[in-house]
């Protein structure tokens, strides 16, 4: 077996990872503090996606069928969260919250309810703070700026439960592992103090996981939950040279567990530990394990190493040095950032999945219609704000904080049947890129009005590029994406100070032959004033949350098991067709993301 301890592990960091528990449903309650002592499910399509403490005490599980659970719990209060919206905006409003309350600035969103603060800079200062003859008396200091603001703490242990349990006592442990241990512990105080303002001011409660890197952190935090911590500790090693802690920890999570193993790379590890094919469900999985492979199996298995995983996961399209990626993990090692956060998401996507077949042109345009407003509406929260200058009127006005250069239109065919009726399970994707037009960043017509002709002057064409039959279209997935985001000049002092004017000019310039004409046949499109699709046609799932699935910066999910590198794009301008990892070369080549103003 080829060796880990040749590279170092990044001890020098604290990093404090936060899931809040069960959070829609903490939405919900917030806003309806009844409902905090009776069973509470989040209903989205016919599924719960998540119930508070108390519903899951009465036998109420995520991901459970709504059926099921008025079975279980018949007095479940049941409320409709398929409207992300008030969601999206808790998770905005709790990430600016402990954002306010670190340091660095480095807070990192995974999805709504997950968060991951680097306090190295906070941990570091209290550090040097500790006076040794008075460990019990320590004050944590929280604003650099004011001495006299933070919280006071008993320095001599760890707050909170620590993974393992029976952790060693600084006493046992090498020079090394002693100040580690004393980081972590502060660590965990201030972990404490974080989830007591939370709770207090917020009225959320989390999962908390304190260690020296985000995978570490984000694993570890499950060892206790809900509303608990867990730091994990040290030693690294013992003083034999046995393996310590970090190997305990993770060597007994099932490898399709691990944070950044995907179900694809999972089931190529199977496949190689079991020596067989590994099993996989038919149709629509909710992220569940299918095999029983621990990392342990995986790290001990024979021949395993960074070179043999590479082997075992490389190949066309896959990440350049992904086993070596992949080896580090599952050793602990994780020495990716905890990034800042941005004002401007990189991109912005509406999807829906579909169980039955989208059959006519008509249902197409309608999926279209209702992820474009959806699309259009997002928009409107996620990259506008108010203008600090109130119009005559007295009324604020709203102004775009960017502009997304770029529309992309993705769908995921299903592969046809086997002969024997079974179908190969597919992860492929094909999308179609294109300008974003200009006119759906008015601001006088409604997002409705606007989807409608975004559908008609440009999904479409693009629809029509990606899937040439004329019907019966059999995708399981329809995704649109605003993306390509470009800052306006008068935002942040990171943007670039772009004139989006002349920019849009140059970039219908560069992008002549896919110039959009604006059609005045706007012609109502089947469903548009509805705002659900009609199940018994294309019924789209709510399966945008499978574990599986990650979300970006933006909160939008991206599909993990889906890597950028095996999805087609279509370029718009020259029609040829690349994996999605050439495409940032190839619009280069077009000139388009390597725009600057001149
Ligand atoms: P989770 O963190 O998986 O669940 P949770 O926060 O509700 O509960 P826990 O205390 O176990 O952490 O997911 C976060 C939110 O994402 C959840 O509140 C609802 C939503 N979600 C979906 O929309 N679809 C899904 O499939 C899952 C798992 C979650
Ligand atoms: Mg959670």
């Amino acid at each position: 077996m080829q060796s880990d301890r040749s590279q170092k592990r990044d001890e020098s960091r604290v990093i404090i990872h936060f899931d809040y528990d069960a959070f829609y449903a903490s939405v919900v309650e917030n806003e309806n503090p009844a409902l905090k002592s009776v069973p509470l499910a989040i209903q989205q399509k016919q599924i719960v996606v998540t119930c508070n403490y108390e519903a899951r005490r009465r036998g109420l599980r995520k991901l459970q069928l709504i059926t099921e659970a008025k079975r279980v719990c018949p007095d479940a209060v049941i409320v409709l969260g398929e409207d992300l919206t008030r969601f999206r905006n808790a998770s905005k409003d709790l990430c600016n919250f402990l954002r306010e309350r670190i340091w660095s600035g480095r807070l990192e969103r995974l999805g709504f309810d997950e968060v991951w603060l680097d306090c190295t800079d906070m941990i570091e200062f209290n550090y040097a703070l500790l006076n040794r003859n008075g460990l019990e008396h320590s004050f944590f200091c929280t604003a650099k700026d004011d001495p006299t603001r933070g919280f006071d703490y008993d320095a001599r242990a760890v707050f909170g439960p620590t993974y393992p349990a029976d952790a060693a006592s600084e006493g046992a442990l090498n020079e090394e592992d002693r100040l580690l241990h004393s980081r972590l512990l502060l660590g965990s105080h201030l972990a404490r103090y974080l989830r007591h303002e939370l709770e207090s001011q917020q009225g959320y409660t989390a999962t908390v996981g304190i260690a020296t890197n985000k995978t570490l952190s984000k694993l570890v935090g499950n060892v206790n939950k809900p509303r608990n911590q867990t730091t994990l500790m040290p030693p690294l090693a013992d003083a034999h040279g046995n393996e310590g802690t970090v190997h305990q920890f993770m060597d007994m999570h099932d490898v399709g567990k691990v944070p950044g193993i995907g179900f694809k790379l999972a089931q190529k590890i199977w496949a190689y530990v079991l020596g067989r094919e590994a099993t996989h469900d038919e149709g629509l999985v909710y992220g569940g394990i299918r095999e029983n492979v621990t990392v342990r199996d995986v790290r001990l298995h024979e021949h395993i190493g960074p070179d043999k995983l590479e082997e075992i996961l490389g190949g066309p399209g896959a990440q350049k040095g992904i086993g070596g990626r992949i080896w580090g993990l599952l050793n602990g090692y994780d020495d990716t950032e905890v990034s800042k956060v941005k004002r401007v998401p990189s991109q912005i996507s509406q999807e829906d999945s579909y169980m039955k077949y989208l059959h006519t042109f008509e249902q197409v345009c309608q999926q279209l219609f209702l992820l474009a407003e959806r699309l259009i509406r997002r928009m409107h929260l996620d990259i506008m704000e108010d203008d600090e200058e109130i119009a005559s009127g007295g009324v604020p006005t709203r102004r775009w904080l960017a502009h997304p250069r770029t529309l992309r239109l993705t769908t995921r065919p299903r592969p046809p049947l086997n002969s024997d009726g079974t179908r190969v399970r597919s992860f492929n994707r094909i999308s179609h890129s294109g300008p974003m037009p200009n006119f759906v960043f008015s601001l006088t017509e409604t997002p409705s009005v606007l989807a409608d002709r975004l559908v008609d002057t440009t999904l479409v064409p693009m629809f029509r590029k990606l899937h040439t039959e004329r019907n019966g279209w059999n995708l399981s997935l329809i995704n649109v994406a605003a993306t390509n985001m470009a800052e306006t000049a008068a935002n942040s002092k990171d943007s670039e100070g772009r004139d989006i004017g002349r920019m849009f000019r140059r970039q219908e310039d560069v992008l002549k032959d896919f110039k959009v004409v604006e059609s005045q046949d706007t012609a109502p499109l089947a469903g548009a004033e509805t705002s659900e699709a009609q199940s018994d046609q294309a019924e789209p799932l709510s399966l945008s949350m499978q574990g599986a699935h990650v979300l970006n910066d933006g909160g939008d999910w991206l599909d993990e098991d889906q890597p950028e590198a095996e999805q087609v794009y279509y370029c718009g301008i020259c029609g040829s067709s690349m994996p999605n990892f050439a495409t940032d070369a190839h619009n280069r080549f077009h000139g388009i993301t390597s725009e600057r103003p001149s």
